[in-house]
């Protein structure tokens, strides 16, 4: 291999496979300054999630590739006609630009769990995409570069190129170059920490996110008073994760999901991504801590219905009986918090060794 400055020239048909997965927001990104760059108007902070929920991708760069091509959960996605589809895995020219090359590429990528459900499947694919993808052209990234990659194919995705307590830093400049992932603390900061899933709903959601917060930006007025609101939330949470104060962050995280959705109802026409059920799952758990005079759990919403409790180990049973006590309520899921994106081995690889996508029947 031939080293140039910080990149290796690429093994010719290399595969690489790898393992990613979402991550939960605890102060919430909703709102572009640029939509172009993703650029987000505040910063945000997350926990990545463990494997429970996962994205596994291969990728394959080859001169003798007639076009570039993905496959999703089986699928092949038509990038020629699916404009959404192509502008997230645009982020992957970066990487052929970085890395000097204008091979083709193959990628067949397979999720555990469905889609555009709220539970953060573009964050996992992406970031697992962007991972696979620098590996396989042998680019020596770091992760802060890697996460400036990811976020141009979905805002959140450049928190999940990161395990542990990751913050997205909005940045200033204009041309993106600081609006960057960074950890905070690592998984074993605070390994207690639990996200009980309560999932209500895997339909698509009917409004997606990357309209609905242009919407938001663009016709609602609380939304100058969650941007004045939120610098103080985010340096609470900071401060709450460096202390390991449960109390505390589970008050932010619980006002942070209520700011976001109080911003989604005063957009024109409203974002009604709660339910019924969500919102009596907010009663409970506000009802459980006011029982116990302590926060045991904290619930936070996405653009869906699905119920997110933060908590922590010792309380992640009480948690978990909250939900099951709720009609409506389909499956609980035990996440903890993830190391982030690693790579897998040939055994796990989605492409054969000529190149063909192994999709199953
Ligand atoms: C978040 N969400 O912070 C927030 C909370 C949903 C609600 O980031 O347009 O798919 O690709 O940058 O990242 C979902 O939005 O949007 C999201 P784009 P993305 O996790």
């Amino acid at each position: 291999m031939l080293q140039i400055s910080n990149v290796v020239l690429m093994e010719e048909d290399a595969i690489v496979t790898a393992v990613g997965t979402p991550n939960m927001a605890l102060i919430k990104y909703w709102g572009k300054r640029d939509e172009k760059l993703t650029l987000p108007t505040n910063s945000s902070i997350s926990i990545t999630l463990d494997e429970t929920l996962n994205t596994k991708t291969s990728v394959a760069f080859s001169k003798s590739f007639k076009e570039d091509s993905l496959y999703i959960d089986g699928k092949r996605i038509d990038l020629a006609n699916d404009d959404a589809a192509r502008e997230r895995f645009s982020a992957i020219n970066h990487l052929k630009k970085a890395a000097g090359t204008d091979a083709k590429v193959l990628v067949v990528s397979k999720s555990n769990f469905p889609q555009s459900s709220g539970l953060a499947s573009s964050a996992s694919g992406i970031a697992t995409l962007i991972f696979a993808a620098s590996a396989a052209l042998s680019l020596k990234l770091d992760k802060r570069e890697m996460s400036v990659i990811a976020r141009q194919g979905s805002g959140s995705a450049c928190r999940s190129i990161h395990g542990g307590f990751v913050e997205w830093r909005a940045g200033t400049s204009v041309d993106g170059t600081d609006s960057y992932a960074e950890q905070i603390a690592p998984p074993t900061h605070w390994p207690e920490v639990v996200d009980m899933i309560g999932i209500l709903s895997r339909e698509r959601k009917k409004f997606s996110s990357r309209a609905g917060m242009k919407q938001t930006v663009a016709t609602s007025p609380l939304y100058k008073a969650r941007m004045e609101y939120v610098q103080g939330a985010l340096m609470g949470m900071e401060a709450a994760i460096k202390a390991k104060d449960f109390e505390k962050l589970a008050t932010i995280t619980m006002r942070d999901s209520n700011s976001m959705h109080a911003v989604m109802l005063d957009t024109f026409p409203p974002l009604m991504y709660m339910n019924d059920i969500s919102k009596e799952i907010v009663g409970r758990v506000h009802d459980l801590n006011d029982e116990e005079g302590r926060k045991v759990c904290a619930y936070t919403f996405d653009a869906g219905p699905n119920a997110n409790l933060i908590t922590t180990e010792k309380d992640a049973g009480k948690a978990a009986s909250l939900l099951k006590e709720v009609d409506g309520v389909e499956e609980v899921l035990k996440v903890r918090i993830g190391n982030g994106p690693r790579l897998l081995g040939e055994k796990d690889s989605l492409i054969s060794s000529d190149l063909e996508p192994m999709i199953g029947e």
